[in-house]
């Protein structure tokens, strides 16, 4: 049913290896305990993967590092080039893929087309990007002396990714590394692991046709204990980790301790301020879709609506009025808006949200629920629901990753609101809806948003690929995707060269002998 079969046939992926744990992928070398995943769909074991074990690491490991020679010395738009045939492959399995994406994590159909569409739009900036990873150039203080600076590539990208982007958090980073002349080793979840095997097939299929070594691209399998390898080894200079705030700070002080280079996308708490001069109509579908898109798994989901008392009631109504609307439901199904959250921990710690904001005083005016019988038998659907709540509460200050929407108001300025908006210890997305432009300067201005990301008359999700993305406090500080979040994957190395028959020294300084 919805052709999963035949998407798994597509990408190569052969359901009775799948079905026994036995199916590998190219470079990728995976030996240890089977991981079952199955569907928060329709609770369907989909397939097994087997762990990487220690020893399976270091295998990848050397074959990433011996791949690194040979890649590194390519000029980058020839590896430009590569990259574009992978993005062919990407084109050509975009449906396949993106139903894949939907069966395994729950997001809509839509969302997973629009997830392989940002790997899409990813390589197409990269390979751009292969032919323009420019350094300056500087006047020297010395004559006939000339200096300039230029990026090398790192070596070993480690890329530690979330089962809510499976696919296109890999492709940001890997994309990129690429041209930028690196190596990749993915760890993706252990909560999706099938999408992760798909990707590295396309890629290993793409490198082994174009005669190039395998290690360029590279997958290990498994849980906190795999990726604890990979954040603690000196080969691997540069660690991109999307995840909790908890899994952040693990990471950060392994890679820190090393003194290795850490790009995190960790939490976010974002909030849309609706000011008196906002546009409801536009509001509400910013609101509602950043709020229970990806079920509210994205770490772009609007997780606070912080309204003006002037229009609060108003915009109270239309939001309520919009969830009425949803339909939950099996997310291969175009007809549905909400599909299901991962597993059941999800369905768990949803609950947990909303019997704590109702014990810190909160009132719940849209009711959420686990949904039972015919359709929800993997038990992983639920209702999603806004409280009324303060900013200070500690559910509030904590990301759900669910949809769970908490509304509060604010009185006077837009200080008032600014203030609850950035009141939280994360960082990553915020908005402001408002046809004042006064107030939407003010809102980006020094004083505004403490946010890696600020907009204006559009929500938190649904960042495109071409700014960089990440945020600020304990989102992690990390910036990758567009704009030049590129150069973390590279070595910055400053030239002087001295074309003279003399040696002159910097500062003026006399050092005769
Ligand atoms: C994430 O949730 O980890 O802006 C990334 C967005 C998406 C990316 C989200 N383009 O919502």
């Amino acid at each position: 049913k919805f052709g999963i079969n035949q998407a798994l046939k597509d990408l190569g992926l052969r359901v009775d290896d799948v079905n026994n744990g036995t199916s590998t992928g190219k470079n990728w070398f995976s030996s240890g305990d089977v991981i079952e995943s199955y569907s928060p769909v329709d609770g369907a074991l989909i397939g097994k993967v087997k762990a990487t074990t220690e020893e399976d690491y270091n295998k990848v490991i050397e074959t990433a590092a011996d791949a690194f020679k040979t890649w590194r010395s390519m000029p980058s738009p020839q590896r430009g080039e590569i990259v574009r045939k992978f993005n062919d492959e990407l084109r050509r399995l975009k449906e396949p893929l993106g139903k894949l994406v939907s069966y395994e994590m729950g997001k809509s159909y839509q969302e997973g087309l629009g997830e392989v569409q940002e790997m899409i739009d990813i390589c197409d900036f990269a390979v751009g990007l292969s032919r323009q990873l420019h350094g300056l150039t500087m006047h020297s203080e010395r004559p006939g002396h000339r200096m300039y600076e230029q990026y090398h590539p790192l070596g070993i990208v480690g890329i530690i990714s979330a089962f809510n982007f499976p696919v296109a958090v890999w492709a940001w980073n890997t994309a990129l590394a690429w041209v930028c002349g690196d190596v990749c080793v993915w760890k993706g979840s252990e909560k999706t692991p099938l999408t992760s095997v798909a990707c590295q097939n396309i890629a290993a299929r793409v490198f082994d046709e174009a005669g190039l070594p395998e290690g360029i691209s590279c997958l290990i399998t498994g849980d906190y204990v795999v990726g604890s390898l990979l954040t603690n080894d000196e080969r691997v200079p540069l660690i991109s980790a999307t995840g909790s705030i908890r899994m952040g700070k693990i990471v950060a002080q392994a890679v820190a301790g090393r003194l290795g280079k850490s790009l995190l996308e960790l939490g976010g708490n974002n909030a849309i301020i609706v000011t008196p001069d906002a546009n409801i109509k536009n509001t509400v579908i910013g609101a509602v879709f950043g709020a229970v898109g990806t079920c509210g798994q994205r770490c772009t989901s609007t997780r606070r609506l912080i309204v003006h008392e002037d229009v609060y009631d108003k915009v109270k109504e239309a939001v309520v009025d919009a969830y009425k609307q949803l339909r939950i439901g099996n997310p291969l199904d175009e007809n549905n808006h909400v599909g299901p959250l991962i597993d059941k921990d999800a369905v768990k710690h949803y609950q947990a949200a909303l019997d704590k904001v109702v014990k810190e005083g909160g009132k719940i005016i849209v009711e959420g629920g686990v949904l039972e019988g015919e359709g929800y038998e993997s038990g992983c659907y639920v209702k999603p629901a806004i409280a009324e709540a303060e900013n200070s509460y500690e559910i509030v200050q904590h990301e759900t990753f669910a949809p769970v929407l908490y509304l509060m108001k604010y009185s006077g300025d837009l200080e008032n609101a600014l203030a609850l908006q950035n009141g939280v210890k994360q960082g990553l997305s915020s908005a402001i809806m408002t046809n004042n432009l006064r107030e939407a300067e003010r809102f980006l201005s020094v004083e505004g948003s403490d946010c890696g990301i600020a907009n204006v008359n559009i929500g938190t999700s649904g960042a495109e690929i071409g700014g960089a993305f990440g945020g600020e406090k304990e989102t992690g500080g990390g910036r990758e995707s567009g704009s030049d979040a590129w150069k973390i994957y590279m070595r910055r190395q400053t030239n002087t060269i001295n074309y003279t028959t003399e040696l002159p020294l910097a500062q003026g300084i006399k050092f005769d002998l």
